[in-house]
């Protein structure tokens, strides 16, 4: 790839934006942008959560020229969050927070409209940390008033950068870990170069919207440490944006994964599922729904009733080594699959992960297993031979499959998910929060929901004065108590 062409030094960067970055984006190619915008169009009107937010508030504008970097997967469905944002005033930059997930015409369409992005797919390491940075420095050299991360990375380098302008010994410290390698190199060019780079944009920065599970365990750890630099918003723990993830998201995408992968048909097959929490369930409806028998394996005795009152058989995997055809990990547990029960399982299974990103199943030991037969068939689908001539199809190496062999969430559920973090922005803008981690109130996670639900052509009964006050609830909501499982 040409990446090295207007790709400036860091150095470059932070003492003169404007000038060295020949264009204020870096991407695969701008001529797919006619190709992103059509797919665009397409999902707007499956992201009513945004649109409706938009045609509220771009009248009022309650971002107007608030500074937003985003690092977040560069979708099409992130494209709709840019430029909601962008309708309610905000001036944003963004690059993804994963190497491998940037849609390149969705990137490209972005940039079309004079947004700033810098991802595409198939970064490095270096690459994606120049990104993060240059989205991170507007052409005048003023940095972000607001954040939208996932996973924490963009949060990561402001707390990181200021802890290194007030002890750059840090920078010395020897770690084998080659991210932090890469992230150590970064922080030590901008310190040379401008040893209050991140004192000024610490200061400029008025709050950040979590995504993800791992960044707002990231930021409550620095709460708890007392590190934290700004006020947090968990959006990660919305009913509307986790409900959707885990149950909807991988009902829609676990069939479409195994179907593009292996175009066989599931009706009648015997699929086991491991682990059945939300994923899980989630999961065994997407199978159930073409027609499989589904088996469960569960250690705790809670979510096995709960799959024996689904209708499936709850069993451990050793009993199931020579029934399934299928075989599905969503544990968030390692070494759920085995090397030996893969050794052990029916001819042409198929072994897949919608769990934890990538040690559900034993890769490596499969890999290692003495005498094994490795063939790759096509990109993320693997045909595993073993000495005794019974074979098993990997999909996506082990990861996770609805992203390796699907394109992930459909944008009808990063609708829920993108319009409480543009929620969020609103948010942290007007509320100036004590620092500290949020969630949003319930009243919005309701209001999320009812913007949903309107599209869909649902109808809600409204409460009565006198019923409201039978159930003790205000008649507009929230309908429900904080510790309410849904
Ligand atoms: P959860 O805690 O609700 O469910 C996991 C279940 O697995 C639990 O019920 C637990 O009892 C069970 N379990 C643990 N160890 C087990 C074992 N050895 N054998 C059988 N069952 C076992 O969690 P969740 O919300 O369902 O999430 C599960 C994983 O999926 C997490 O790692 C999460 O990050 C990931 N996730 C993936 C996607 C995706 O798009 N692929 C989306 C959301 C979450
Ligand atoms: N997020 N727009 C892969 C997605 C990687 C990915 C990842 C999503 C979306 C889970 C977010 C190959 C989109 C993203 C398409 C794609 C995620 C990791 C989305 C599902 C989460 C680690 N995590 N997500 N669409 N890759 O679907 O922003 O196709």
């Amino acid at each position: 790839m040409n990446n090295q062409i207007n790709m400036p030094e860091i150095s470059e960067i932070v003492t003169n934006p404007g000038n060295v970055r020949q264009k204020d984006y870096k991407i695969a190619d701008l001529s797919l942008s006619s190709w992103g915008r059509l797919e665009i169009e397409i999902a707007e009107k499956e992201m009513p959560g945004l649109m409706a937010i938009r045609q509220k508030y771009s009248q009022d504008k309650p971002l107007q020229g608030v500074r937003i970097m985003g690092s977040l997967h560069m979708t099409v469905q992130t494209a709709i969050l840019i430029e909601t944002l962008v309708a309610l005033g905000a001036n944003v930059r963004w690059a993804s927070c994963n190497i491998f997930s940037t849609q390149d015409h969705a990137a490209a369409a972005v940039v079309e409209k004079n947004v700033p992005v810098f991802a595409w797919k198939g970064e490095t390491l270096e690459e994606y940390w120049w990104c993060t940075l240059n989205a991170m420095i507007w052409p005048d050299g003023n940095t972000p008033q607001l954040i939208v991360d996932d996973g924490g990375d963009a949060t990561l380098l402001m707390h990181k950068g200021l802890a290194v302008e007030k002890d750059p010994s840090l920078l010395n410290c020897p770690t084998d870990n080659k991210e932090l390698q890469v992230v150590n190199r970064l922080l030590a060019k901008v310190y040379h170069t401008d040893s209050s780079f991140w004192h000024r944009a610490v200061e400029q920065w008025v709050g950040v919207s979590e995504e993800t599970t791992t960044g707002v365990h990231r930021l409550y750890h620095m709460q708890k440490d007392n590190t934290l630099l700004v006020p947090a918003i968990n959006v990660n723990d919305s009913v509307t944006k986790s409900k959707f993830d885990n149950i909807y998201g991988c009902r829609h995408s676990l069939v479409d994964g195994i179907c593009r992968a292996m175009d066989v048909m599931l009706a009648g097959k015997n699929a086991m599922i491991c682990g059945f929490g939300d994923v899980g369930k989630g999961s065994a409806e997407s199978l159930s729904g073409q027609k499989c028998k589904i088996f469960v394996s569960e250690i705790d005795p809670i979510c096995a009733l709960q799959a024996c009152m689904a209708g499936y058989n709850v069993c451990t995997i050793e009993d199931i080594l020579k029934t399934a055809d299928i075989y599905v990990t969503a544990t968030g547990n390692k070494d759920v699959i085995t090397a030996a029960h893969m050794s052990k399982m029916k001819d042409q299974a198929i072994v897949c992960n919608i769990g934890h990103f990538d040690n559900e199943i034993q890769v490596d030991a499969l890999n290692d297993w003495p005498g094994i037969k490795k063939i790759n068939i096509k990109p993320q689908v693997d045909k595993y031979i073993f000495p005794d001539g019974h074979c098993i199809y990997m999909l996506a190496e082990g990861r996770l499959v609805n992203l390796g062999c699907a394109t992930g969430h459909p944008s009808f559920v990063m609708s829920n998910s993108f319009s409480n973090q543009v929620l969020a922005q609103m948010d942290l803008w007007k509320n100036r929060r004590e620092i500290g981690v949020y969630v949003l109130p319930k009243e919005l996670d309701e209001e999320v929901a009812q913007l949903h639900i309107d599209k869909l052509g649902a109808k809600l009964t409204k409460l009565r004065p006198d019923q409201a006050s039978y159930i003790g609830v205000p008649i507009n909501g929230p309908f429900k108590p904080a510790h309410y499982r849904y």
